[in-house]
C-alpha cells in the first residue's frame, strides 16, 4: 500500500542548514512534534555512505511521518522509505516509477506551466512548484514565480501541489488560498532556535484556510 500523502506541512532537511546528521535528526522530530506531515532528505552534497546512514536515522526516528528521499532512489530502496523526489534534471518520473515500483510515493519539481504540462499524471504522486519566493538556501534553483503566476499554475494543476522557496511565516495562508495542497520549507524550520514551536507556527497559519 502507499503511504497517505499529506502535503499540508513539508519538511525539506538541509544539513548545512540543520547541522549535519544529528542536527537533522532532532529537527525533523521536534518538527514532526509541530505538525510536520512529510520529511524530505535533501543533502546535494554529501556522498553516498552519508545519505544512507542519515536515512536510516530518519527512517528509525519519523515513524509514521513518510520520509521522501531526494533523487537517491537507491537509497529510499536500501531504507524502504515512503517515496523518492525527483528534479527535471534526475531521472525521469517513468524510469523512477519503474525502479522503486507502485507502493512509494513519487514527487516530481516543477517550476512553469510547460512543467506542469509535462508531469505524467498516472506516474507521479504530487509535485513540488517553486521557486515562489527568492530562496537564499538553493542556490541553482530556477527564477522566482511570484504568488500571481503560482496561483495561475495552481488553477491549470491536475494533482496535489506542494509550494516551494522561500516560504515562511505570513506567507502561508496566501499560498493555501491560491491553492497549494501545503507548504514546503527548509530554512524557515531547519537552523530555527525552537523548530517544533516553528512547525507550530507555520501549520496554524495554513490551518486557518
Ligand atoms: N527547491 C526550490 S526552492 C528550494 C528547493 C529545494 C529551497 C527552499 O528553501 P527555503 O529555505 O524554504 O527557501
Amino acid at each position: 500500500m502507499k503511504p497517505d500523502l499529506d502535503l499540508s506541512l513539508y519538511l525539506v532537511l538541509d544539513p548545512d542548514l540543520c547541522g549535519g546528521e544529528e542536527g537533522m535528526v532532532a529537527t525533523a522530530v521536534a518538527a514532526v512534534a509541530g505538525g510536520v506531515t512529510m520529511v524530505q532528505l535533501r543533502a546535494p552534497k554529501w556522498k553516498k555512505r552519508q545519505w544512507v546512514s542519515a536515512a536510516l536515522a530518519l527512517k528509525a526516528a519519523l515513524g509514521p511521518i513518510p520520509l521522501i528521499i531526494n533523487d537517491h532512489i537507491d537509497v529510499a530502496l536500501l531504507v524502504d522509505a515512503a517515496g523518492v523526489h525527483v528534479g527535471q534534471q534526475d531521472i525521469a518520473p517513468e524510469m523512477a516509477r519503474q525502479l522503486i515500483g507502485p507502493h512509494k510515493l513519487l514527487g516530481l519539481s516543477t517550476s512553469n506551466a510547460a512543467h506542469l504540462a509535462a508531469v505524467p499524471l498516472d506516474i507521479v504522486d504530487y509535485i513540488g512548484v517553486g521557486p515562489v519566493f527568492a530562496t537564499g538556501t538553493k542556490l541553482d534553483a530556477s527564477p522566482v514565480i511570484g504568488l500571481a503566476e503560482f496561483a495561475k499554475l495552481m488553477q491549470a494543476k491536475a494533482i496535489p501541489a506542494v509550494a516551494i522557496g522561500g516560504i515562511g511565516l505570513g506567507r502561508v495562508a496566501a499560498l493555501r488560498a491560491a491553492g497549494a495542497d501545503g507548504v514546503a520549507v527548509v530554512s524557515a524550520i531547519c537552523g530555527q532556535a525552537d523548530p517544533q514551536q516553528a512547525a507550530q507556527a507555520l501549520r496554524l497559519e495554513g490551518a486557518d484556510v
